[in-house]
């Protein structure tokens, strides 16, 4: 890498680092849980004021119990031109309705919590981020986020909400949230921005706009602060933690950010002095308060309520997911379909344009089974087959038995004939030849019938049972039969007549 090379790059490493904002979190203007406060309920560099009341996890700004006002405030004034402060805090109550409110401040001075504007002072100087819960002027717009600037000259309106002296606002529900609501908001370059968080979800990233100003020109240096107040209803305010932020346009940070040398080492000093101070506490409470493990342990079970809405909570989560799966799942099935429709459509174009011979090789047996083009049999054919076999078989069997029947009939006739002798033997005789006769028609209309029952062309390839009987070999055995019959008969007759002829 030559010189000029190396120049290019740490010019191009220098543009890209000053286009970011340099952002410093403000510990002195600042308050979070644990150990928020301490244990004489001091806030570390806020003051409290009022019915608020500090715990190591929440300031209870002011508490479900009519006509209450507290705040708490920055003991020092800031000492950045643009920041940003998260707020996250909870607005609760049984009623279905609730008062007064919440406001955050950041003004030139402290306000006084005997104030007329939710718990702090009227005619301040300075910006009001104001979360009205009670609709005063019964417009129905209520729980209503709202901004507002003053100069130290108006009284706040609450007849009419402060409709007509709001910078910006947003009508959204900020009480009885499952999870803590929280408000971003942005003082960078003359831009107020608001960002607010629902509470409906414990997401970090849920933030939505609510309000955006321009040319806002607040106090250079001026204190935060929180203030809340009851009216004849009455909710539970609480704020479980406020971050500054202070922020620095590009390029600032080495000239205007960074503070003085000394003042650094002062500072730095006074925050290891804190930290100190902090755990010197920590370990005198846990000494004093041998008990506190159980006090802590109670922590770990939750109300119906809580439980409810944790429940609720993982119910919705649960849908959105299924959901998103389900969505999914449609797509993909949805992309299938597509992909199936396309193939079969491109197949049938190939069918018109006698590009048969491209048909998968299945398709194509199938065609011929179904229409006899190949050498094979079709499946009716076979069918035919079977049931002309069965009815043969039958057939077969019948003639066997009318058989048997004529052979029993015929030893019968030659067994009389040898007992008999000639005493009404024509009689007989002649009725045996006319039942023989009969038989014999039997035999021949069956053998006629299953003939023409069997019109197959094709001879069957094997006899189906061991009862297999050639029709020519059967015809013979009657014929013969007949023959020895009436030979015997006639030598009978011969016989009578010779005897006859002796006596
Ligand atoms: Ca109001
Ligand atoms: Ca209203």
């Amino acid at each position: 890498m030559n010189g000029r090379e190396f120049l290019i790059l740490f010019l191009y490493f220098l543009s890209t680092n000053a286009n970011q904002i340099h952002r410093r979190f403000e510990y002195k203007y600042s308050f979070k849980p644990p150990y928020l406060a301490q244990k004489d309920n001091t806030v570390p560099f806020f003051e409290v004021f009022g019915n608020a009341i500090a715990s190591s996890e929440s300031i209870r700004v002011a508490p479900s119990l009519r006509s209450q006002k507290g705040s708490v405030w920055t003991k020092s004034k800031t000492t950045f031109d643009w920041w940003e402060v998260d707020i996250a805090f909870r607005i609760s109550g049984r009623g279905r309705i609730g008062a007064d409110g919440l406001a955050f401040w950041y003004t030139s001075e402290k306000g006084d919590y005997n104030g007329e504007v939710f718990g702090s002072s009227d005619k301040w100087n300075g910006l009001a981020v104001i979360f009205d819960s009670f609709d005063n002027d019964n417009k129905h717009n209520n729980p209503y986020i709202m901004a507002m600037i003053n100069d130290g000259t108006r009284k706040f309106d609450h007849q009419n909400d402060g409709q007509n002296q709001a910078l910006a606002g947003c009508l959204r529900d900020f009480r009885n949230k499952p999870f803590p609501t929280r408000a971003k908001i942005e003082y960078y370059n003359n831009v107020l921005t608001v960002l607010f968080h629902s509470g409906m979800t414990n997401n970090e990233q849920d933030y939505e706009m609510c309000l955006r100003a321009e040319n806002v020109v607040l106090p250079k240096n001026g204190h935060f602060g929180i203030s809340a107040a009851t009216g004849g209803l009455a909710d539970d305010h609480d704020v479980f933690h406020l971050l500054t932020t202070s922020l620095y346009p590009p390029g600032q940070i080495d000239t205007i950010g960074q503070v003085p040398a000394p003042d650094n080492e002062k500072i730095s000093q006074e925050y290891k002095e804190y930290q100190q101070k902090l755990e010197r506490q920590k370990e005198e409470y846990k000494k004093e308060h041998p008990d506190e493990q159980k006090d802590d342990l109670e922590d770990w079970f939750e109300t119906d309520n809580q439980r409810e809405l944790r429940q609720i909570w993982q119910a919705q989560t649960q849908t959105a997911e299924i959901l998103r799966e389900l969505s999914r799942k449609l797509d993909e099935v949805l992309g299938r379909q597509e992909r199936t429709l396309g193939l079969i459509s491109a197949s049938a174009n190939q069918v018109a344009s006698g590009g048969a011979q491209q048909q998968p090789q299945y398709q194509q047996q199938q065609q011929q089974f179904n229409t006899g083009t190949d050498s094979g049999i079709r499946r009716q054919e076979v069918d035919n087959l079977i049931n002309t076999q069965n009815i043969l078989v039958q057939s077969i069997r019948d003639l066997k038995t009318q058989l048997n029947d004529l052979n029993q009939r015929s030893e019968m006739l030659i067994t009389n004939q040898k007992q008999g002798g000639s005493q009404g033997g024509a009689f007989d005789m002649h009725s045996l030849v006319t039942e023989m006769r009969d038989g014999m028609n039997q035999v021949k209309m069956s053998v006629a019938g299953v003939q023409a029952r069997v019109n197959q062309p094709q001879p069957l390839q094997s006899c189906p049972t061991s009862n297999c009987l050639g029709l020519t070999p059967f015809l013979i055995a009657i014929a013969v039969q007949l023959v020895i019959i009436l030979g015997y008969n006639m030598y009978r007759e011969a016989k009578g007549n010779q005897s006859k002829k002796f006596y």
